[in-house]
């Protein structure tokens, strides 16, 4: 083998394209061509098509279903209903929360939209036509869409099922429609320091219910091999290998004959991580009927039945000294978690990791309760880039800190400043059970505040409130802070598991003879861009190039085990498992470089994509030689070959951080506004690819505008939800997306083998309090306190014509 590698040492690490460099994104050439291959994409011969019927009614007995009109249908050849599970056990499947939930209505129905029959047919237009023709009588039941409503002594008993348990999956159950109670913190030290404190701000702060609403929604492809008794699942999953357990675990087929397979996904954002009926129906119908089944939602079934996210009801109370020192936070949640508790959390944490809710600030004491509540609407509850209730946390505390600066008469940024974690409290351990691993708040808020010009606007913006006084304009300024603490990289799993599985992820990485290389993770890009980033990470630490480098996720056949891809985890675990990984390779490839040059291991050191003799520059030996090396010297005490293989249990968690600030212009008689200015400051640790973080910080910042601004799930009282559609539900375009001014700081994680933090959720964490910051800044010169999201142009108006802005 000859070596053709460039002579300088730069243009030898610029050729690796590893870690910190702009690599395009490999994945584009197929996606920007057309050659995504989605589940909908997937043909097989003979497949058949599936699809629901579905609950008008948000609470409802069923008191008969007859399908014989329907199965009369042509091409309609199967209607499944409860009764044709429950032999098999299947009708109701356990939800990654502890609970359980029914996979086609039995005995009654418990939101919009819920599962009553799965009509299987040739085609897709049948299957439409047989679910018209199946006859469903309902009995209505009184209907509950609000969580305090639904913990009266009189309300309905929305879980019949669970009659009689007062004990659910996390402890007690206070009553027929109480899911948990979880407390973190010292409730009597907090209660004493707010009775104590100079000053108390309280506030009930609501984050809306809302709903990731990907490009592709769900579905999936279940094709059971009769003949060898394999099941192969096709479909959306945030974390293939877990839904290969769940199938195997709910199907007692063994989880040795089925392969899960997740090709190209049009977007998770925490929607596809749960496990939907849709899957089980397929499966059994397959199984049933011998031929591949698929099941592929429309974009009503979508925004109406799967996984929605946040519907906090967070009641607040934040102790301070005169002067502005935090001195305690008191956090009380009602989360709404419709019919079912299907959040997909680590098992231990029923309201996620909320109890990062102190945020950035060093918060002597604090007590948190969260009660988990039944109501008739759609289950789910982590999902839209949450970091675990993170965004909620975020959310709330930001908030908080913005009524506190009004009770005191401050500046808001000020008052940040003055009670920010400082850089040297590292690793500094939170009132409510963090060690957040490392940061560096205040240079990232001063480098902030200074690219705005801080100080600038807050003049221009008194300057306009007095001139709104005069009556010379009839728009507001206002300046919409954030510094959010994020919690990603779950999880150490002594502390975070997914119904038993530890939250540890991998990879395993085999070296072609040539030089080239595969890399396989138990994670799975959904527009991340891990082909791109993992093969970065290789490239630092084993000196190929990324593009010499394959990236492979989501066949269960293949990839190793991992929990999958959600939480911003990917690249604090599964991206250090590939560290590890090249690790593993690079120490066997020392001991072939040593054999070849003739040297002790120890006399070799690593230079960018080789080894070379200590002191002796001339001699080496390249990544490239020792590869084909690998394979074609009998090398004593060596097997042959080049491959390794990580499982990676990360110590703690990571905490990336940032600072965002919106510039909001407000029309007070239309309630229109525009963004002047967005600046989005982030620190995710050691940065792998610069432009595919801009990219992730850019989408998530889009996310966090429709959620501030227009979008909502909402339902009326009798349970309908109103904005099943893409007419109803507010989904941003590049029209009402302004333009975003990044910027970031690097604090590595002490812990994380190369130093990264995750950053995909970071952008809808800090970015969501950022814009309804802005919005409440703007009216706080005229008395706003607090008013809920969305900020929509309507909720707007009445904010000022609640304040007599209208004359
Ligand atoms: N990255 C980097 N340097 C860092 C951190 C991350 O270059 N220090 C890169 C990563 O290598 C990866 C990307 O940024 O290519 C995101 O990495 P990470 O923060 O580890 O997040 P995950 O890969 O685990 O992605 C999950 C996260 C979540 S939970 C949601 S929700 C979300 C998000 O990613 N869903 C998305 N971003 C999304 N982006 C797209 N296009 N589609 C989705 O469904
Ligand atoms: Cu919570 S949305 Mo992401 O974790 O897939």
């Amino acid at each position: 083998m000859t070596d053709q590698t460039p002579i300088s040492r730069e243009d030898r690490v610029e050729k690796l394209k590893g870690v910190g460099s702009q690599r395009k994104r490999v994945e584009d050439a197929r996606f920007t061509q057309g050659k995504g291959n989605y589940v909908d994409d997937i043909k097989m011969p003979g497949m058949l098509f599936g699809d629901f019927v579905r609950s008008p009614y948000a609470h409802a007995r069923v008191v008969s279903i007859n399908t014989e009109a329907a199965l009369k249908v042509p091409g309609v050849l199967a209607v499944l209903t409860a009764a044709d599970l429950a032999p098999l056990g299947l009708h109701w499947m356990p939800t990654l929360a502890g609970d359980k939930q029914m996979v086609l209505a039995d005995g009654k129905v418990l939101y919009q939209g819920q599962e009553v029959a799965f009509v299987v047919a040739t085609d897709r237009y049948a299957a439409a036509d047989g679910i018209e023709a199946v006859e469903v009588e309902y009995s209505e039941l009184p209907v509950v869409v609000d969580p305090f409503k639904a913990l009266l002594p009189d309300a309905p008993v929305l879980r019949e099922d669970l009659e009689g348990k007062m004990v659910g999956a996390h402890g007690p159950r206070k009553h027929h429609n109480h899911i948990f109670t979880w407390e973190q913190g010292d409730k009597d030290a907090t209660e004493a320091v707010l009775a104590g404190a100079d000053v108390v701000a309280e506030e009930m702060v609501y984050y809306h219910r809302t709903h990731p609403c990907p490009l592709e929604p769900c579905g999936c492809v279940a094709s059971m091999d009769k003949v060898n008794g394999k099941l192969t699942l096709y479909g959306t999953f945030q974390a293939p290998h877990a839904i290969r357990t769940v199938v195997s675990l709910i199907s007692g087929i063994e989880e040795h004959n089925i392969r899960v397979i997740s090709p190209d996904i049009g977007g998770g954002f925490g929607n596809k991580v749960g496990a939907y009926p849709g899957y089980v129906c397929s499966v059994v119908a397959s199984i049933v009927t011998g031929k591949p089944v698929k099941w592929v939602e429309d974009r009503m079934d979508n925004l109406m039945t799967t996984a929605f996210a946040r519907d906090y009801w967070m009641k607040g109370k934040i102790a301070a000294t005169k002067e502005g020192k935090i001195t305690g936070l008191w956090c009380h949640v009602t989360a709404d978690h419709g019919g079912f508790d299907a959040c997909a959390d680590p098992t231990k944490f029923p309201a996620g990791f909320f109890n990062i809710c102190t945020g950035s600030y060093d918060i002597p004491v604090a007590y948190l309760a969260v009660d988990g509540v039944y109501t008739n609407k759609a289950p789910g509850g982590v999902a839209y880039r949450c970091s675990f209730r993170v965004t909620e946390a975020a959310y709330f505390i930001e908030r908080m800190v913005e009524i506190l600066a009004i009770e005191l008469g401050m500046d808001a940024a000020e008052l940040r400043r003055i009670n920010f974690i400082k850089a040297d409290q590292f690793p500094y351990h939170s009132a409510l059970g963090w060690e957040y691993d490392s940061g560096d708040y205040h240079t990232a808020w001063d480098k902030a505040l200074a690219a705005v010009d801080y100080e600038g606007l807050r003049k221009e913006q008194a300057e306009r409130v007095e001139a709104f006084k005069r009556g010379e304009t009839r728009k507001l300024l206002g300046i919409g802070l954030t510094h959010f603490t994020e919690i990603v990289g779950a999880g150490p799993v002594k502390n975070c598991d997914i119904l038993g599985l530890g939250m540890f992820d991998s990879c395993e990485i085999r070296i072609h003879p040539t030089g080239s290389a595969i890399a396989r993770l138990g994670t799975i890009s959904q527009g991340q861009g891990h082909a791109t980033t993992f093969a970065q990470i290789l490239a630092s630490e084993i000196g190929l190039p990324a593009d010499s480098i394959t990236v492979e996720e989501g066949d269960t056949d293949t990839a190793p085990y991992g929990l999958g891809t959600y939480g911003s985890r990917s690249t604090p675990v599964a991206g250090a498992a590939t560290a590890m990984a090249g690790r593993k390779i690079r120490a066997k490839a020392q001991m072939i470089a040593a054999y070849l040059l003739e040297v002790h291991d120890n006399d070799l050191e690593w230079d960018v994509d080789r080894f070379v003799v200590k002191g002796a520059p001339e001699r080496f030996k390249t990544m490239k030689e020792i590869a084909f090396a690998s394979y074609n010297q009998a090398i004593p005490g060596l097997e042959p070959g080049l491959e390794a293989v990580s499982y990676y249990d990360p110590p703690n968690m990571t905490y990336p951080f940032g600072a965002y600030i919106c510039v909001m212009e407000i029309d007070v008689d239309t309630g229109v506004h525009e963004i002047r200015q967005f600046y989005a400051l982030d620190d995710c640790g050691t940065r792998i690819n610069p432009m595919i973080i801009e990219g992730q910080v850019h989408g998530g910042l889009t996310e966090a505008l429709a959620i501030a601004m227009g979008q909502e799930i909402a339902y009326d009282e009798m349970g309908n939800c109103k904005t099943g559609t893409l007419m109803d539900f507010f989904v941003p375009t590049a029209w009402e997306t302004p333009h975003y001014t990044t910027d970031h700081t690097t604090t590595p994680s002490p812990h994380h083998p190369i130093g990264a933090k995750g950053v995909g959720e970071s952008p809808n964490v800090g970015g969501v309090p950022a814009f309804s910051n802005a919005v409440h800044d703007a009216f706080r010169a005229f008395g706003l306190r607090q008013s809920h999201m969305p900020h929509d142009h309507w909720r707007i108006w009445k904010i000022a014509n609640g304040l007599g802005l209208h004359g």
